[in-house]
């Protein structure tokens, strides 16, 4: 048996970070992506999650305490297992350990914690609980979130109603209220989305052979943020498409400057220019509806969402300031995020504070699809692949580069009309880029 040190990892551009939650004690016993404590600042809520199993020996940290990237928090007695699986963590027990965070010990970062993520080397990423990951936002206190956890209450389906849609007990209570009076309803039918019969549970092995494979973490949250805004956002899908030739004839025109700056360009940033222009026009889209439902809150700033493939499952990095920055310089910030998504290396930090979301396949295939509103955002795009066409010109046709692109958007924010016009500003943007500068 092998003792770890357990330290913060990397949370992002956070310098000190209150501990809200200590969700272990000494000799309990954890499993790897366990959560060990929340951390709050002003901006998310982050869960620590355990990169090994075994049981706590020593908690050095409590609920108050300010802490920052590599703090000492606790010691975990590793499973043989573990242990023999995480030979850099391993050799963390050699040293001296370190002293509390309140102790004041300088941060330290911490050594690379082997985990039984799918990546190999990848560090144990705090768990955004509100940084907009791929959604759904909440704050509630250590009470609040022992009462929902005692309960089964997933606090990301309850919609709070104290200071800034802080969940408060009597919020957790309604739910708990208005799911069994769903339940109870004489018609059988859901009364909210918590509410919703469950699939039913099949023993598969009955028809032939099965494997059961665990979900990777990024898969198990942002599965979760999708569902709740499925759940709670009544979507429309708007289709559209532009036509893209002399986008592409310029892209392409400026493949060897780009190369000299060392990018790679590709329609996504066009995409992303046009967009933020078309949200200027339409501030519907660059909102997001208060927690009570009955106001819009409208954003000055223009930070868009791209989502990223990963081996790991699907992030969605934020691109700061798209109105202020040229394309270069955007494909630089997306070549940057996206290889970062890759690595496993994004930080709350990179995935909080967008306005909207570009989810791009055009580079795979498809012809259209609908993509899912990472709530509170109001608004997604799915870019699909752009294709030669014959498209009529009023006397013959001519080989045209076609995109098709569709808008998901919330319909309690914005209205059909406005849908279609927002789609149609955007696709005239593609055609004609400059109008962008006008
Ligand atoms: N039509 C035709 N070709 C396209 C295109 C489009 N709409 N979009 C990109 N391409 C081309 C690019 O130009 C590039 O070709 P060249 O090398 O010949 O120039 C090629 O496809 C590959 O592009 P890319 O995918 O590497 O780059 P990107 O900037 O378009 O996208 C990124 C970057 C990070 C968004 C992308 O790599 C990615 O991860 N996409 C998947 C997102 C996803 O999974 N969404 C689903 C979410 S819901 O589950």
């Amino acid at each position: 048996m092998a003792t770890q040190q357990i330290n913060i990892p990397d949370i992002g551009d956070f310098d000190s970070v209150e501990v809200i939650e200590v969700l272990v004690a000494e000799g309990d016993v954890v499993a790897v992506d366990d959560s060990l404590v929340t951390l709050e600042s002003d901006k998310a809520t982050m869960e620590i999650p355990s990169p090994v199993s075994g049981k706590v020996t020593k908690v050095t940290v409590k609920v108050g305490d300010s802490v920052a990237e590599g703090d000492y928090i606790l010691d975990i007695e590793a499973d043989e297992a573990a242990a023999e699986e995480a030979p850099k963590a391993d050799a963390k027990k050699e040293e001296p350990a370190k002293e509390a965070p309140k102790a004041a010990a300088p941060a330290e970062k911490p050594a690379p914690q082997e985990t039984k993520a799918p990546a190999p080397n990848v560090p144990p990423v705090p768990k955004p609980v509100n940084a907009q990951s791929m959604g759904a936002a909440y704050h509630a206190s250590p009470s609040v979130r022992a009462f929902a956890r005692k309960l089964g209450v997933d606090l990301n389906a309850v919609t709070g109603t104290g200071p800034k849609g802080r969940i408060q007990q009597n919020d957790v209570e309604a739910m708990i209220k208005s799911v069994m009076q769903g339940s109870a309803a004489a018609s059988g039918q859901p009364q909210g989305g918590a509410g919703i019969p469950s699939v039913p549970e099949i023993d598969f092995s009955q028809f032939g052979e099965t494997e059961t494979v665990e979900l990777g973490r990024i898969k198990k949250i942002s599965g979760k943020f999708l569902q709740t805004s499925w759940l709670n956002v009544p979507h429309v899908t708007q289709f559209d498409e532009s036509d893209i030739t002399e986008m592409d004839a310029f892209r392409k025109s400026m493949k060897a400057q780009a190369e000299k700056a060392g990018v790679k360009l590709t329609p996504l940033v066009f995409v992303m220019k046009a967009v933020v222009k078309a949200l200027q026009e339409f501030p519907n889209f660059n909102a997001s509806l208060s927690p009570d439902g009955q106001s819009i809150i409208k954003k000055h700033y223009y930070n868009i969402g791209v989502a990223v493939d990963t081996p790991n499952g699907l992030v969605v990095p934020v691109v700061r300031d798209v109105d202020q920055k040229g394309i270069f310089d955007l494909s630089k910030d997306l070549m940057e995020l996206s290889a970062k998504a890759r690595d496993g290396k994004l930080t709350p930090a990179d995935m909080s504070g967008g306005c909207f979301t570009i989810s791009s396949l055009g580079g795979i295939g498809g012809t259209q699809f609908t993509p899912i509103v990472n709530a509170p955002e109001v608004a997604i795009m799915g870019l699909s692949k752009a294709k030669m066409q014959p498209v009529w010109n009023g006397a013959e046709f001519e080989p045209r580069l076609v995109m098709p692109f569709s808008v998901s958007y919330d319909h309690r924010v914005i209205d059909g009309a406005e849908g279609v016009r927002f789609t149609t500003t955007v696709g005239q943007y593609l055609t004609d880029l400059r109008q962008l500068i006008l």
